[in-house]
């Protein structure tokens, strides 16, 4: 078969699965460490939550938000990353396998770079249609950290103090909200009182740096404005919450 036919048939098969993201579509990527129950047992981290790893996580996040694409806003919690993209992001014309693929692997590599450690993220797209939805998912990310780090102290408090994976598990099964906080009391572990970013997660966003020069030829200081990304680690809830992603959005 001569090349050219040869090439007009594999691209049709190359091409069969495309998908593009929809115009006006706002793109919400979450990024999810593969495996990081076990990565996490084999570096030895501190449990539930590990400062080395919360570190390398916001690395990670703010290496993919100046990955080429336009990022707006983004959310961390537990090994996951959720970041928000313009809904003009008109990068590789919106084509999902090359979003998700190239996502998922700049993230991959920032995090085993960051940590010294093969670690690997999945890719998945939520695609939103209005803000509305998009304060709705981010709302819901922070209530899931709430609710994993309130049984993360649990659970770690009692293996930590003799209980079996079984038993510990058994205890917490169906335990009341109210009966988890009074548990880690029995402890002494006011858990109203730990650090916030373990609780409600933690936000990467951009900022403007304004920064003071010296043009030399004009012989003039000058102004210039920058962005930098920022790891913000005590968060706003609910409506306060939304109210802060609100800053970052323009539509
Ligand atoms: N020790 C420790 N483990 C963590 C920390 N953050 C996340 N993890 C682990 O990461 C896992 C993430 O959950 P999930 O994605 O459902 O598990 P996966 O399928 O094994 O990646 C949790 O179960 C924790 O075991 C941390 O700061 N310290
Ligand atoms: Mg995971």
């Amino acid at each position: 078969m001569k090349f050219q036919n040869l090439d007009l048939i594999m691209r049709q098969y190359e091409e069969a699965l495309d998908q593009h993201i929809p115009p006006k579509i706002w793109p919400v990527v979450r990024l999810d460490g593969r495996s990081f129950s076990t990565l996490t047992q084999n570096l030895e981290l501190e449990k539930p939550f590990d400062i080395k790893f919360r570190d390398a996580m916001i690395a990670t996040t703010k290496h993919v938000m100046q990955a080429g694409f336009q990022a707006i806003y983004a959310y961390v919690e537990s090994d996951e990353i959720s970041i928000l993209f313009s809904q003009n992001d008109n990068t590789f014309r919106r084509k999902i396998r090359k979003w998700l693929s190239t996502l998922a692997g700049e993230a991959s590599a920032a995090f085993t770079h960051h940590l010294g450690y093969p670690g690997v993220f999945d890719a998945r797209i939520c695609p939103f249609p209005d803000t509305e939805i998009i304060f709705d998912y981010f709302r819901w990310r922070q209530a899931d950290s709430a609710r994993n780090s309130l049984n993360a102290y649990c659970y770690w408090t009692l293996r930590k103090n003799g209980k079996t994976e079984r038993q510990a598990t058994s205890v917490l099964e169906k335990m009341p909200v109210e009966q988890k906080y009074i548990l880690l009391r029995s402890y002494d572990i006011n858990y109203k009182e730990i650090p916030k970013w373990q609780r409600y997660g933690i936000a990467v966003v951009w900022k403007n740096i304004m920064r003071e020069g010296y043009n030399p030829i004009t012989k003039k200081t000058v102004t210039t404005k920058r962005r930098s990304l920022e790891a913000i680690t005590k968060l706003p809830r609910q409506q306060a919450y939304q109210d802060f992603i609100q800053q970052f959005i323009c539509e």
